[in-house]
């Protein structure tokens, strides 16, 4: 653990976990033992640091800091800002062995350490099939085709600049990809909120709706039925999206995320935005749409991403994020302090709309209450949620439970493997179970 944690209210945060070669001979073998053993031996290290505490004859109060007794420095001595160096510890992480384990590339958000409902555009989660490239946006064009003439009247190929003179649309929408959750399929319990739930992010992006630049090549709306997004990266990242999506004006064709142009590693100049549906389709670096009758059956959608079930069969083509919770803090491999009160603060996301109530447990689902919904709720975009708690000391067992528009209620795991069986890797949003025990350890566990 090389940098101080970040300390807040009187939760010691969870360590800066990289699962190690013990951990990830344990993930493959499935088993859940090992992780909590080194999470407990990694806690209890954490434990005998002492807490400052404000008490009588406190320096911290008594005497003047040097930054109340001498000049700061100046504006713009870093001319694009920096969070503070005290929280250097909150970072999007690799997980060694989970990368190992699924030989993909993927740098997870530390949810655990966020408020509202913005991910920081530095702390976006990352996920490429073949690494990201810094594209010079006088070199990027995007190409609208078709295989026939029947599908769009006139062909076109944009600059950024033709496509940052279009009127733009700004909206705030989750990021979630479709295996995020994957590893709680095979009931192996990865240590921390960041690695359980932390393929998703939200922010706002800005962009022009794909409708617009279809409209612009003359698309025949009634003949077209699907469009192909293909990304400028080695991966041939290529999805098949259903044309109603794009028809509705929600798919974007974005520039922007929270303000500024997106981040390299997220797809910077253009990515496509596809609310509501698994991350694979929001296809980064876009460089060509084409548009068609049917799908294309590409093999990021023959081979992967679908969902294996019971009996042999399995879905394909399924994109949306089903409504999910989850408490970000107190999670897995945080620790409670001291009995007393604490806020409970979590997420809640539907890809099919907004969500409408959260529910909280506190005894692994016997009793609930509905939390407080903060701030502004959005469609297909992430909800924070908070609910007082006064811990006895006792074991307890934290789960949140989201409802949305649709009147959809979040599933338990024993709800979900009833129908989807226990072999996928996608798709999972069942109800999230973090225990407390009594030693203030809050450690991943699955209540059916
Ligand atoms: N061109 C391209 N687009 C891509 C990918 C990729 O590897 N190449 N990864 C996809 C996957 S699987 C996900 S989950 C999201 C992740 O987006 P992010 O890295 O901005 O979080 O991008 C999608 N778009
Ligand atoms: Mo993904």
């Amino acid at each position: 653990m090389a940098e101080q944690p970040i300390q807040r209210g009187r939760l010691r945060p969870a360590p800066e976990h990289f699962l190690n070669e013990a951990d990830v001979q344990a993930v493959e073998a499935g088993r859940r033992g090992f992780l909590r053993k080194a999470l407990v031996t990694a806690s209890a290290a954490m434990a005998a640091t002492t807490v400052a505490r404000a008490e009588d004859g406190d320096p911290a109060i008594l005497t003047l800091p040097p930054w109340t007794t001498s000049l700061g420095q100046p504006v713009a001595a870093r001319p694009y800002g920096l969070p503070s160096q005290y929280e250097k510890g909150l970072q999007r992480r690799e997980s060694p062995g989970l990368t190992r384990m699924s030989q993909v590339s993927v740098a997870f958000t530390p949810l655990q350490g966020l408020f509202g409902i913005v991910t920081p555009s530095g702390l976006h989660f990352e996920r490429h099939h073949q690494g990201w490239s810094d594209i010079d946006p006088s070199k990027h064009r995007l190409m609208i085709n078709a295989s026939d003439d029947g599908f769009i009247r006139a062909p076109r190929v944009y600059t950024v600049d033709d496509i940052l003179r279009l009127p733009p649309v700004s909206r705030m929408h989750f990021i979630e990809c479709g295996a995020n959750t994957g590893m709680e399929w095979g009931n192996v319990a990865v240590p921390t909120v960041q690695y359980t739930h932390g393929m998703l992010s939200c922010s706002e992006f800005t962009g022009v709706p794909l409708r617009t630049l279809l409209d612009d090549c003359g698309v025949n709306w009634k003949k077209a039925r699907y469009v192909l997004a293909e990304g400028a990266d080695g991966s041939s990242m290529t999805r098949t999206i259903p044309i109603e999506l794009v028809e509705s004006g929600e798919v974007l064709v974005a520039y922007g995320q929270n303000g500024e142009m997106l981040r390299p590693e997220n797809g910077y100049p253009l990515r496509l935005v596809v609310p509501g549906v698994q991350g694979v389709s929001w296809v980064k670096w876009l460089r060509r749409i084409e548009v068609g009758d049917q799908p294309w059956a590409t093999k990021d959608e023959a081979i992967h991403y679908v969902d294996l079930l019971p009996g042999g069969q399995h879905r394909q083509y399924t994109s949306i994020q089903e409504c999910k919770s989850v408490i970000t803090t107190p999670s897995g491999g945080q620790m409670l302090l001291d009995k007393g009160f604490y806020n409970i603060s979590g997420l809640a996301w539907s890809g099919r709309g907004k969500i409408t109530r959260v529910d909280v447990s506190t005894d692994g689902g016997v009793n609930w209450r509905s939390a407080r919904i903060d701030g502004p709720v959005h469609g297909k975009c992430l909800t924070r949620f908070n609910i007082d708690w006064v811990w006895d000391g006792r074991p307890a067992i934290l789960q949140s439970r989201a409802v949305d528009d649709t009147g959809y209620v979040q599933p338990r795991y024993g709800q979900l493997r009833a129908v989807r069986g226990t072999k996928s890797i996608y798709h999972n949003n069942a109800i999230q179970s973090w225990k407390v025990a009594e030693t203030g350890e809050v450690s991943n566990v699955q209540v059916l």
